[in-house]
């Protein structure tokens, strides 16, 4: 038996992924960038086995088992790795050869922060080592087919996934911008928000996005692509001020569309505006902007804040939010993939 086990962070967007020009190859209508996060508190771990004695391929997830071989999107990973391994030429381990695999995401149970992406990641990953091939953009193409935001979570720091243009989707890659040593002192807030309502599932969203909002085209064609150039401009001089803007306009931008979306798909809850009043009117008060909120398909706040500012704006939000705010947990930049 031949076992690899890898270790995936969570990332999560600047510029929103959101929208499909291609729902089973996973191309997105546009570009966009995210942050990895460190792996301490929020990730996904894998380890694969595989053995000739194995009768099937077998997966567990939080040792739960699921039914791999009927899942299109965990067949698609395993295929386009294998795939991969024949062009290369060599393996360590036989194709033909069952595997076992077990995943665990240890994120905050309430959080419903992200998981696909880093399970992905690690799921790519982990069968990237078992089989000894190189980590490269290819991995990124592949992971991608299995959740889109997966595939900027196979590099650590500032990440762009480039939509591509080619209709197989081998352009539509994720690439390094900077590492996370380029500017470590950034760091994100993630304060969980109390919310027992089911919300929309991101593919289901972006799917009703692409076909009834109106508004969605002028931020593919317009917005994005000055806003992805302004952002990559931001990290690379470090402009936090820039990099803040930026990343707010964009949040609401995102959420603006969803409202937009018939019917429409509500994220953001009575707390997530709270914070969004709480975060401008933090920043007017100092008379500069120390800190940046954008939301995901849900309602809980991701803070970007320079390590500096952190202890002062934790205790800001402690006094503002003494009853809304479930947890709060402060993450370091990531660092590429790990095997423990
Ligand atoms: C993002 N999100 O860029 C955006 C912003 C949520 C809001 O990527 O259908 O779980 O598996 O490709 O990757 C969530 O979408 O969707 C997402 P699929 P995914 O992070």
């Amino acid at each position: 038996m031949i076992s690899a086990t890898c270790v995936a962070p969570v990332n999560i967007a600047l510029i929103k992924y959101w929208g499909k020009r291609n729902e089973d190859l996973i191309l997105p209508v546009n570009d966009s960038i995210s942050m990895t996060l460190n792996t301490n508190e929020m990730c996904a771990k894998t380890t694969i086995s595989a053995s000739e004695k194995f009768e099937r391929n077998r997966m567990w997830l939080n040792g739960d088992e699921v039914d791999f071989e009927e899942n299109v999107r965990l067949m698609r990973c395993l295929k386009g790795v294998q795939n991969l391994v024949l062009a290369n030429g060599i393996s360590k381990v036989p194709l033909s050869w069952k595997l076992h695999i077990a995943s665990r995401n240890n994120f905050p149970t309430a959080a419903g922060l992200a998981s696909s992406a880093a399970g992905y990641a690690c799921l790519v990953f982990t069968l990237a080592r078992l089989y000894g091939l190189p980590h490269n953009e290819e991995l990124t193409t592949i992971a991608r087919q299995g959740s889109g935001s997966a595939c900027r979570s196979l590099y650590g720091g500032f990440v762009h996934w480039h939509r591509g243009v080619l209709e197989n989707g081998s352009d539509s890659v994720a690439v390094p911008v900077v590492p996370a040593q380029h500017w470590p002192n950034m760091h994100v807030l993630i304060l969980v928000v109390n919310d027992a309502r089911k919300k929309t599932s991101s593919t289901l969203g972006m799917q009703r996005a692409v076909t009834t909002s109106t508004l969605l085209q002028q931020r593919v064609t317009d917005v994005v692509p000055h806003r992805t150039k302004k952002l990559i401009d931001a990290i690379n001089t470090r402009n936090f001020t820039e990099f803040a803007e930026i990343t707010m306009r964009e949040s609401n931008q995102f959420h603006a569309i969803a409202l937009d979306t018939f019917p429409p798909c509500i994220y953001m809850n009575d707390v997530s505006h709270a914070i969004v009043n709480f975060v401008h009117s933090y920043n007017e008060a100092a008379g500069t902007i120390l800190t940046a909120y954008t939301f995901d398909a849900g309602p809980n706040a991701c803070l970007y804040v320079l390590e500096e500012h952190v202890p002062k704006l934790l205790a800001s939000i402690n006094e503002a939010f003494p009853n809304d705010i479930a947890q709060s947990v402060e993450y370091l930049q990531g660092i590429p993939m790990t095997t423990p």
